[in-house]
């Protein structure tokens, strides 16, 4: 029994090693994740039921139970080095000189490698095994994080095959991709925790917790770019055919790295790479060009911590510092203020940037960012620029803190900022230019005002050509007007005159929804409606008498009051009126006396003589509550064609269903 146990967790472990080989190493994933992820249940299973079959270098045991109290030095034996730096052609042409004099050679191969913008990390393997990790440290001394690098996923804890050394080093960088980085400080944003400046602290910060629980959250890769200690073994005498036995061994490699001739190979090879930078999965800050013979390296030798046979090309910077002359407000067509910094125009990331997003007001203090600071501007990639950080220390004088502004600055409208959000909004929908064309295309949309034959693009274009400012304006347009637009004919003209016409007869609840203040959806409209009964017990409610109503909350009663107390939205509000909007007054006193009070309706399938949102607000007209799923409290489920589930539910539960007809008869009663 225990052997045939045995046997199986020896086959799990294999088969999964070699799915991690073929999807890190190979780049070639072999099985799906679902696949995976069964082969690791089953393992994990059988050493659930037999403990003491498991072994520290099986693929379940990644992530430690313990938190430490605090990192171990760890001595390097072999000193892990740092990188000279070349800065331009010129740079790598000198260095390029000094090792062919140095080897007396006329043209020298070099191994190519992407400069990884990560950690540097030491691995000792004995006997195949990862014995230890460690960071570089100063080069001599780092400290040991062998339990943090034990969850990610892309260093093997077991190396693969037979023939390797007895004591193997590998160094490479940790780093964080592009991607999960962007997920993750997004995560943290959404916490509200601060985000990460960068794939390079991300993964810093990541390493450094004491909890590999944490770390093991956190999307980290590796790669692996030479070797420190080795004992047992004769490596390669050539850096890229010794990068190939480690790729054997199941480390990974990085697919970019490849053998270049001479000046001319490494330049060429800049070229490619600079034009590939941003679709790289990884943030890479330059090349890394090492002698590919390693007995001209051994010639070359180092310079205190630096080898003398490899140099760092970098990239142009991607961060610079300049000053931030003055943070201007952007009004977005929703309405959202966003505050941007105006840059003393500065050469970043391969542009000038003149201009970076601050985001909101708490990134603004986070930073604490004033106007005539110097700040450091980032542009990775094709991302917007960003602010990093303030240099404090090059501050002069008292810069004052920077406020949102309380009034917006296109339309003068108030602003406001909801409880726990970041984004401060304009409250002058109806009024400010920056949000017109979607304030007047919501106006139209058939949900609201249903102005057939006014689409987006054509309030667009009435707009722009200045026919119309403000949503009362479109009452206004003639026939005339409208020929005169591009692609518009005359029946076309008269047909959108008249389903202006048509929708000024409209209900109460599809005008306040129409309006679009902030966070008043139809359903809070039609809420609105039934309680108050006329527009104006609604724009004069108090927060007070706005809260007594069923679903509405502090934050809808706050915008309620704000919208209506701005004077541009009134007065559009009165032209509206004025030019004839109206609906039929609600006689009913209170809601408990409306046809449909107190009951649940759900609608599921398509009906043939009105969309489903339409029989939602007919439903709500008539004081019903509309629910998206069926539960014992429901009371009505009008079913369609093609119903689903909830039909099935419904009449499991013993609801009375309606089909169409019946629906209609109830909704004409
Ligand atoms: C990085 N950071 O990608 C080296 N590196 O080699 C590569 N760093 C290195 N090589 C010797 N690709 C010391 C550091």
């Amino acid at each position: 029994m225990s052997k045939q146990v045995q046997q199986r967790i020896d086959e799990l472990r294999e088969e999964i090693n070699s799915h991690n080989y073929s999807y890190y190493v190979l780049d070639a994933p072999e099985v799906p994740d679902s696949e995976y992820d069964r082969l690791l249940k089953e393992l994990s299973e059988i050493e659930q039921k037999h403990p003491e079959l498991i072994t520290p270098d099986s693929p379940t045991q990644r992530v430690g139970a313990t938190p430490l109290d605090s990192f171990t030095e760890v001595q390097h034996e072999v000193p892990m080095l740092s990188l000279g730096n070349a800065f331009s052609d010129q740079d790598l042409s000198d260095f390029d000189r000094r090792i062919r004099e140095g080897v007396e050679s006329d043209m020298i191969e070099y191994a190519a490698e992407p400069k990884l913008d990560g950690l540097a990390i030491s691995l000792l393997y004995k006997n195949g095994v990862l014995e230890r990790a460690a960071t570089r440290g100063d080069g001599r001394t780092g400290e040991d994080v062998t339990l943090n690098i034990r969850t990610i996923d892309a260093i093997p804890l077991k190396l693969r095959g037979k023939d390797y050394p007895a004591v193997l080093e590998v160094r490479g960088e940790v780093v964080m991709p592009k991607t999960g980085f962007e997920k993750l400080n997004q995560q943290q944003i959404k916490k509200g925790e601060k985000p990460f400046v960068n794939p390079r602290n991300a993964a810093a910060g990541s390493l450094r917790q004491l909890d590999p629980k944490i770390t093991a959250t956190r999307p980290l890769s590796f790669y692996s770019y030479g070797v420190g200690l080795v004992d047992g073994m004769v490596l390669p005498n050539k850096h890229s055919k010794m990068m190939d036995r480690l790729k054997s061994w199941g480390l990974r490699i990085n697919p970019e790295s490849q053998v270049v001739k001479g000046l001319k190979g490494c330049i060429s090879y800049y070229e490619s790479l600079a034009d590939k930078r941003n679709s790289l999965p990884d943030e890479i800050d330059g090349i890394v060009y090492k002698v590919d013979n390693v007995k001209f390296q051994e010639i070359m030798g180092f310079v205190s911590r630096a080898p003398r046979w490899a140099i760092a090309r970098k990239f142009p910077a991607q961060e610079e510092m300049t000053k931030l002359i003055a943070i201007d407000i952007q009004v977005g067509r929703t309405g959202a203020l966003t505050p941007v910094a105006r840059l003393e125009p500065v050469f970043v990331g391969g542009v000038t940037v003149s201009n970076a997003t601050l985001h909101n007001q708490d990134e603004i203090d986070r930073l604490d960012a004033r106007a005539g600071d110097t700040v450091i501007v980032r542009r990775a990639g094709d991302v917007i620029p960003q602010i990093v950080s303030v240099v404090k220390s090059k501050r002069s004088g008292k810069p004052r803190r920077f406020h949102m502004p309380t009034a917006c600055p296109v339309c003068g409208s108030e602003t406001a900022r909801f409880e726990d959000e970041a984004v401060t909004f304009c409250t002058g929908g109806l009024f400010c230019e920056a949000q017109r064309k979607e304030a007047i295309k919501h106006f139209a949309s058939r949900r609201a005002m249903n102005v057939d034959g006014l689409g987006d693009k054509l309030v667009e274009q009435l707009v722009d050509e200045g026919l119309i400012n403000t949503i009362a304006d479109l009452y206004h347009l003639k026939v005339e007007d409208l020929v005169q637009l591009e692609r518009m004919a005359e029946k076309s003209a008269k047909n959108l005159v008249t389903s202006l016409e048509t929708s000024k007869k409209t209900s109460l609840a599809r005008f306040i929804f129409a309006l679009g203040i902030h966070s008043i959806g139809e359903t809070t409209a039609q809420t609105l409606a039934n309680h108050f009964l006329s527009l104006d017990k609604i724009m004069n409610a108090d927060k007070e008498q706005l809260l007594e109503v069923p679903d509405i909350g502090p934050i809808v009663a706050d915008n309620l009051i704000t919208f209506f107390k701005q004077q541009h939205n009134l007065e559009v509000v009165e032209q509206l009126l004025a030019m004839g909007i109206s609906w039929p007054t609600i006689k009913q006193k209170s809601k408990t006396e409306q046809p449909l009070t107190g009951k649940t309706f759900v609608v599921t399938g398509t009906l043939e003589s009105m969309g489903r949102n339409d029989a939602k607000a007919a439903l709500q007209e008539l004081g019903a509550k509309v629910s998206g799923s069926v539960s014992k409290k429901t009371d009505y489920v009008v079913i369609g064609e093609n119903p689903g589930s909830k039909a099935t539910k419904a009449q499991d539960l013993g609801i009375t269903t309606l089909d169409e007809t019946a629906f209609i008869a109830l909704l004409n009663q």
